[in-house]
């Protein structure tokens, strides 16, 4: 039999030779490293999964989309952005990831995102592979005339690869409701199809699922409060420390606020905010949801509780529980030791990998409860799959209903990351059971599968 350490060479070698094919794409070197550095328990321990090529199929995309997306401003001027879609499992059922529209997208980026996706979409135990898109145009400061001609061109090139059966698009950084409804009415308009299931995150009234905006801040809370729960604590009372003003920031603000904690901070790219007497969401979100303001308008207009700090760390400030809902690598080796000072008791990851890997290692030394991304933020794509399954039987669900399903779906994915945890000897450790639960569905239908 082959030892761990053995399977963590061979493992190493193949982190090597990602680095190697893929070059100049350290996010997705980062999330690849993430995930096979927790992998040897569970190969060394099932042989059939150190079949060759296995692991190596895993880490390839079945197929990469990148096209040109131009378009006109308001002055008539010709802008060229650049569209990407990552197709990377569908073993489990068909792509399925969001879009994201921000400068910062290339296409290790994207590679990033898919493969983060892949576990998390298993991990859901729902019928959805993993993919993601998106393109480096930015939305900031653009009329809603140029996004609609923006996402028309992006669709006009999309739709080819796209379908309820093959690859189902959604939000993410930059695509929200406004944008689907331009993807979505391009699509239609291309096709000549009334095809709701291609894309999620639509609107109501015209296919999509209550609660889907909710999903992934609410299933982020949901996902702490099972941390803390296995401590034998609850969310009442808790002081909470959120980053993003987002889709994801706000409804994670709503849930803890709902369930008795205090979320006193917010941020954006500008700076944060921090109002002592806890977040006034109406005001976040007329300015972030109906203005598309910046979040110093929060605390212009907000009064002596809230102050504005610009640039800073949102991490600085004490807490027992700290949800990261910005970006990528945004919560550092620093911020996570000023955390673990002021007592922080769980970090629960709203956004995909927002906390870097030397930041990950420092909090899981100290004793804080940690929930990956793949595992705390699924909720989102939990109710798109929950959207894809009312389209296709042509029915909407209740609030209650879905809040239900997202509820259960939570709990389940919170306790096969902890028991997975226990058998592979690493108890409490949600990145190790996340990793490996998610990929023990995915890797068992490869084999099934055959060489594809
Ligand atoms: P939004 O576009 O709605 O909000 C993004 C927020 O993060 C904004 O406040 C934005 O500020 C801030 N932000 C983005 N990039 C940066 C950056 N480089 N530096 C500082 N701040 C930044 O996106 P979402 O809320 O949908 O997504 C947030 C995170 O959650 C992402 O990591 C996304 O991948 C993840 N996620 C989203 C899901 C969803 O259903 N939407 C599901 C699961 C995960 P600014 O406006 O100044 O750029
Ligand atoms: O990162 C994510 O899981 C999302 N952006 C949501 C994807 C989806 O298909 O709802």
């Amino acid at each position: 039999m082959t030892t761990r350490s053995e399977t963590q060479t061979t493992l190493d070698h193949l982190l090597t030779e990602i680095e190697h094919r893929n070059p100049a794409q350290p996010e997705f070197h980062q999330a690849a490293h993430e995930v096979l550095e927790t992998l040897a328990p569970v190969v060394a321990a099932r042989p059939e999964y150190a079949e060759p090529g296995l692991i190596e199929r895993l880490v390839e995309p079945e197929r990469q989309v990148m096209f040109r997306v131009p378009w006109q401003d308001d002055q008539g001027r010709v802008r060229v952005n650049r569209g990407f879609r990552v197709e990377f499992n569908s073993a489990l059922g068909p792509y399925k990831g969001g879009l994201r529209f921000h400068p910062s997208v290339n296409l290790g980026v994207i590679k990033f995102l898919g493969f983060e996706q892949i576990f998390k979409n298993a991990l859901t135990g729902l019928g959805i592979g993993g993919g993601k898109g998106g393109s480096d145009f930015d939305p900031h400061g653009r009329s809603d005339a140029e996004v609609m001609r923006f996402c028309q061109s992006f669709m006009t090139e999309l739709y080819r690869h796209i379908g309820e059966h093959t690859d189902v698009p959604a939000g993410d950084i930059g695509v929200g409701g406004r944008e689907i409804g331009y993807l979505f009415g391009q699509y239609r308009r291309i096709t000549n199809r009334w095809e709701a299931g291609v894309l999620t995150g639509k609107g109501q009234g015209w296919g999509g699922s209550l609660i889907r905006p909710e999903a992934t801040g609410y299933g982020n809370v949901l996902f702490a409060a099972a941390m803390l729960r296995e401590r034998g604590e609850d969310l009442e009372g808790q002081t909470a420390v959120v980053s993003g003003s987002g889709n994801v920031a706000i409804y994670t603000i709503e849930k803890l606020t709902a369930l008795g904690a205090n979320a006193v901070t917010c941020s954006d790219s500008s700076g944060y905010v921090v109002d002592e007497k806890g977040i006034d969401l109406d005001l976040l979100k007329q300015i972030k949801e109906v203005e598309r303001g910046r979040v110093d308008a929060y605390a212009e207009r907000r009064g002596a509780s809230a102050r504005f700090v610009p640039g800073g760390s949102v991490w600085d400030v004490p807490a027992d529980l700290a949800l990261p809902s910005a970006t990528q690598n945004e919560l550092d080796e620093n911020a996570a030791t000023a955390l673990i000072r002021n007592g922080v008791k769980a970090v629960s990851e709203g956004a995909n990998m927002p906390t870097t890997p030397e930041a990950v290692h420092l909090l899981q030394q100290a004793g804080v409860a940690f929930g990956p991304g793949k595992a705390a933020n699924a909720g989102g794509v939990a109710v798109s799959a929950l959207e894809m399954a009312q389209n296709h039987a042509r029915t909407a669900w209740t609030a209650e209903r879905v809040e239900e399903e997202l509820a259960s779906i939570m709990t389940s994915i919170h306790t096969t990351c902890h028991e997975t945890a226990e058998r592979y000897d690493a108890p409490g450790d949600y990145v190790t059971g996340a990793n490996i639960a998610g990929f023990e569905r995915v890797a068992d239908a490869m084999l099934a599968q055959g060489v594809i």
